[in-house]
C-alpha cells in the first residue's frame, strides 16, 4: 500500500468560488484521491480557506463586516459548498488558524537564522484619499510586462508575472479609485528567493514527468531579466500573521503581517495538524516529515497556472531554506485557465457560474 498526500490550492476566502477554480484545483484533486483510495492506497487530501492579505481585507469591507467574522462566515459557506459537491477533503482547513500562524513565524525564524532573509528600506505606494498604503490588490494599473489594464499590485493575472506595486503604469486605488500616490519609505523583509536560483533550478530540470505547463512557467520566471528576484513577504496591514522570529518579537516589524503568499502554502502543513488537532487521526508529522516517516509519501499538488510561480519557487525556497526535513513536493499538476463566454471567470469582478448556483441548476456529479 503507498501514500499518497494530496492538496489542492487554498480557494480564497473573498467570496463563492467558480467553476474555473473548481476545475482547476478542488475537483481533479478530489478525482486523484478518490482514485488512489480505490485501489487501496492511504491517502491524506487536504484542502483549506486562504484567510489572509488584501483580497479578504477588501471583500469583508465590502460586506461591512469586521475581517474575522466575515473569514469564519465564508468559510463556513465554503465548507457547506464543498460537501455540496461532495469533495472527499480529509480535512477543510483555515489559513488563519492559531496552527497556521506559529508554523509561519516558525519559518519566517527558520530563514532568518540561515541568513535568507534580509530587512530592506524600500519606497511602497502611499494614498492620500485612503491614508494608508496600498500592497497587492489595493492598487491596480497597467502590467509592466504583457500591457494587461487591470493588472494587480502583486501579480498580473493576463501573464502571471509577479510584479511589485511601483512596477504599475497609470496605477490607481482600488478602494477610492484615486491616482493622487506618492512613494513613501517604509521597512519590510525579503525573502532571498536569487540565493537558491542554482538549487531550484536543478530541482525543477530533475523533475522530468512534470507537465510542460508547470516546468514551462517555473523556468520562465527562474531565468527571467538577472533571474530569480527576492521578494518582499511582509506587508503593511492590519490582518495577518503577525511578523515573528519564531516565538520572538521582530524589531522594526512591529504591526506589520506576513504576506498571504507567505502563510498560505504553510497551511499545506498546517491543516495536517489541524486535521489531528480536530481528532479526525493521531499523526501528521508521518505525512510531512522525513524523519518522520514521510520519506516514502507521494505529494502531489494541484493548482491553477496562476499559482505556479509560488508553488515551483518562492514556497520551495521557504522548504529548502528551513534546513528541516519537510515533505517537499514530489508533482505538480497545473492548468490553464477555464474561460467563460470569452473571457476569464472572476471572483473579484463576479463573472462567471458560480459554486452555488452550479448546484441550484444541476447535481453535483453532473458537473
Ligand atoms: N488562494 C489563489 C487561488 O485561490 C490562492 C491559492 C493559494 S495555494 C497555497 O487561486
Ligand atoms: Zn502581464
Amino acid at each position: 500500500m503507498a501514500r499518497h498526500l494530496i492538496t489542492s490550492a487554498i480557494p480564497y476566502i473573498n467570496g463563492i468560488k467558480h467553476l474555473g477554480n473548481l476545475v482547476g484545483s478542488q475537483l481533479p484533486a478530489d478525482l486523484f484521491a478518490r482514485y488512489q483510495r480505490a485501489r487501496g492506497h492511504e491517502v491524506l487530501f487536504l484542502c483549506a480557506t486562504d484567510e489572509h492579505g488584501t483580497p479578504a481585507e477588501l471583500a469583508a469591507a465590502k460586506a461591512g463586516k469586521p475581517v474575522a467574522e466575515y473569514c469564519a462566515e465564508m468559510h463556513e459557506v465554503q465548507a457547506k459548498i464543498a460537501e455540496g459537491f461532495r469533495l472527499s477533503f480529509d480535512h477543510f482547513g483555515r489559513s488563519s488558524s492559531p496552527q497556521n500562524q506559529k508554523l509561519t513565524q516558525h519559518f519566517a525564524g527558520q530563514l532568518a537564522d540561515n541568513g535568507l532573509i534580509r530587512e530592506v528600506s524600500e519606497t511602497q505606494i502611499y494614498s492620500h484619499a485612503d491614508g494608508r498604503f496600498l500592497p497587492d490588490r489595493y492598487i491596480e494599473g497597467t502590467c509592466p510586462n504583457c500591457g494587461f489594464e487591470s493588472a494587480r499590485g502583486d501579480q498580473c493575472d493576463n501573464c502571471t508575472k509577479q510584479l511589485d506595486p511601483t512596477d504599475l503604469i497609470n496605477p490607481y486605488s482600488t478602494i477610492s479609485g484615486s491616482t493622487d500616490l506618492e512613494e513613501r519609505e517604509t521597512k519590510h523583509l525579503y525573502l532571498r528567493q536569487s540565493e537558491m536560483r542554482e538549487k531550484l533550478g536543478e530541482w525543477i530540470d530533475s523533475k522530468h514527468d512534470w507537465p510542460v505547463l508547470t516546468t514551462s512557467i517555473a523556468k520562465k520566471w527562474l531565468n527571467d531579466g538577472d533571474g530569480l528576484q527576492d521578494r518582499g513577504i511582509t506587508r503593511d496591514l492590519d490582518w495577518g500573521v503577525p511578523v515573528k522570529k519564531g516565538d520572538a518579537d521582530w524589531p522594526g516589524m512591529e504591526g506589520k503581517v506576513f504576506y498571504v503568499w507567505f502563510d498560505a502554502p504553510v497551511e499545506y502543513i498546517a491543516c495536517a495538524q489541524e486535521w489531528v488537532d480536530a481528532g479526525k487521526c493521531e499523526d501528521w508529522a508521518r505525512w510531512w516529515r522525513t524523519d518522520k516517516g514521510a520519506e516514502d509519501v507521494t505529494y502531489t499538488q494541484f493548482m491553477g497556472k496562476d499559482n505556479v510561480p509560488f508553488h515551483t519557487l518562492s514556497f520551495p525556497v521557504t522548504i529548502f531554506g528551513s534546513g528541516e526535513p519537510w515533505k517537499l513536493v514530489d508533482y505538480i499538476k497545473s492548468f490553464n485557465y477555464l474561460n467563460y463566454d470569452g473571457g476569464q471567470f472572476s471572483t473579484s469582478r463576479g463573472r462567471g457560474v458560480f459554486m452555488d448556483q452550479a448546484l441550484e441548476i444541476l447535481p453535483a456529479d453532473y458537473w
